[in-house]
């Protein structure tokens, strides 16, 4: 197979177009934004310029459908709320190309909503019977927009969802978003398994009051109380974790944020990571165990949104030894097997059929920023290491 360097790489460029940031390579492309759907609609374009059949699912996420059973090959075209120009996309247009320069019926998908908007890696969530579309549908963004009324605004556009018994099998080509084959020196990473996911939102209500008049000792301080939280689940964390496991707050909502305001209220989200389930299941008795006793101890009402969450899983062996050879071959003693830290569209897909993933290099290993980016001749590689994998199989 001879793929076309150019038109890929031209490809990605002109996908970076929708919802381009002034900043570096940077999108601001979240799932159902203008820029996301319009991406969409071009994309749906060049699937059928490349003889796919576009087809948009009830929840947006798109496939471009070759004749009969095929491979399929994809990622997501959403983006992070600051989001980098490759973070799924590289996985879109890979397909894209290898379907246009393959002989053999290779199918393309765009995801919708893998970051996470409302939920976690939501429109392959929902695909692959994940997470059930009603309640899908009550889950809600930061500003309280529900995915219902979200999805309604492509609802032109979208038919029944399609029958995953079209597929062989899925390989996804992502940039790592971390620092290991950057700092090694490695060309491609073929990934071995994806880390479990919990991820909730947690509320602690005390008492808004004067931030001048209200002695220290008469206060319900929410955001008292958060902190108190946070230094303990770290401690609780140190006889439960490996150096692996990794866990963030990366949404705080003060309310109502002023400065000479006692903070009545704080929401956060609480997400942690893991490749071993029952460590997932060990931190969420210390996280609502903690939750309470700071509550107990500071005065708080406490609340627990609902919890989303993947188990880990591992790829597809078959799949993943084709991966291995076509690496062996672009890029011989310059590829390593790999763990994925992140969560992608795989983990959802692998209840469906056999799946395997596929890693490019993240200069200094940022992602999830403005600033993501990789080399043209890393993308390149990876995309003729995809080529040969598909010859194999
Ligand atoms: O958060 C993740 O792992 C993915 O990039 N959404
Ligand atoms: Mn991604
Ligand atoms: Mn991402």
């Amino acid at each position: 197979m001879t793929v076309n360097e150019n038109r890929f790489l031209a490809d990605l460029h002109k996908l970076r177009e929708f919802g381009a940031s002034g900043i570096a390579k940077g999108v601001v492309r979240p799932a159902y934004s203008d820029a996301d759907i319009a991406a969409r609609r071009w994309l749906a374009g060049r699937m059928e310029e490349a003889g796919l059949r576009p087809h948009f699912d009830p929840v947006g996420n798109l496939f471009g459908m070759a004749p009969g059973t095929s491979l399929l090959m994809g990622s997501h075209s959403d983006s992070q709320p600051e989001g980098g120009w490759l973070d799924g996309a590289l996985g879109v247009i890979a397909a894209l190309e290898i379907a246009r320069s393959s002989d053999r019926p290779i199918s393309v998908v765009s995801f919708q909503d893998e970051e996470g908007r409302f939920g976690v890696t939501t429109g392959s969530a929902v695909w692959s019977g994940t997470l059930d579309l009603a309640k899908a549908d009550t889950l809600t963004d930061h500003s309280g927009t529900s995915f219902a009324a979200a999805r309604s605004s492509m609802s032109d556009m979208a038919q029944g969802f399609v029958d995953p018994a079209r597929f062989s099998g899925f390989i996804e080509m992502h940039i790592e978003q971390g620092p290991t084959l950057d700092a090694e020196g490695d060309l491609i990473g073929v990934v071995t398994d994806i880390v479990g996911i919990r991820d909730m939102v947690i509320s602690f209500e005390g008492q808004q009051n004067h931030a001048g008049t209200t002695p220290m000792h008469l206060r319900r301080d929410a955001f008292q109380a958060l902190s108190l939280f946070n230094a303990e689940i770290n401690d609780r964390f140190q006889n439960v974790v490996t150096p692996q496991t990794v866990w963030t707050i990366g949404h705080v909502d003060v309310h109502p944020n002023a400065s000479s305001i006692v903070p009545g209220r704080v929401r956060f989200s609480m997400q942690w990571r893991d490749g071993d389930a029952d460590r997932l299941r060990r931190m969420e008795e210390i996280i609502r165990g903690v939750a309470q006793e700071v509550a107990d101890r500071v005065g708080m009402d406490l609340s627990f949104g609902p919890m989303l969450g993947l188990e880990p899983v591992a790829m597809d062996q078959r799949l993943r030894l084709a991966l291995e050879a076509g690496a062996e071959q672009i890029a011989p003693n310059q590829w390593r097997r790999m763990p994925s830290g992140a969560l992608h569209d795989a983990t959802n897909v692998s209840r469906l059929m056999p799946v395997a993933m596929l890693f490019v290099p993240s200069i200094n290993g940022i992602s999830h920023d403005f600033a993501e980016d990789t080399s043209e001749s890393d993308l390149v590689a990876g995309l003729n290491v995809l080529g040969q994998a598909v010859e194999q199989l």
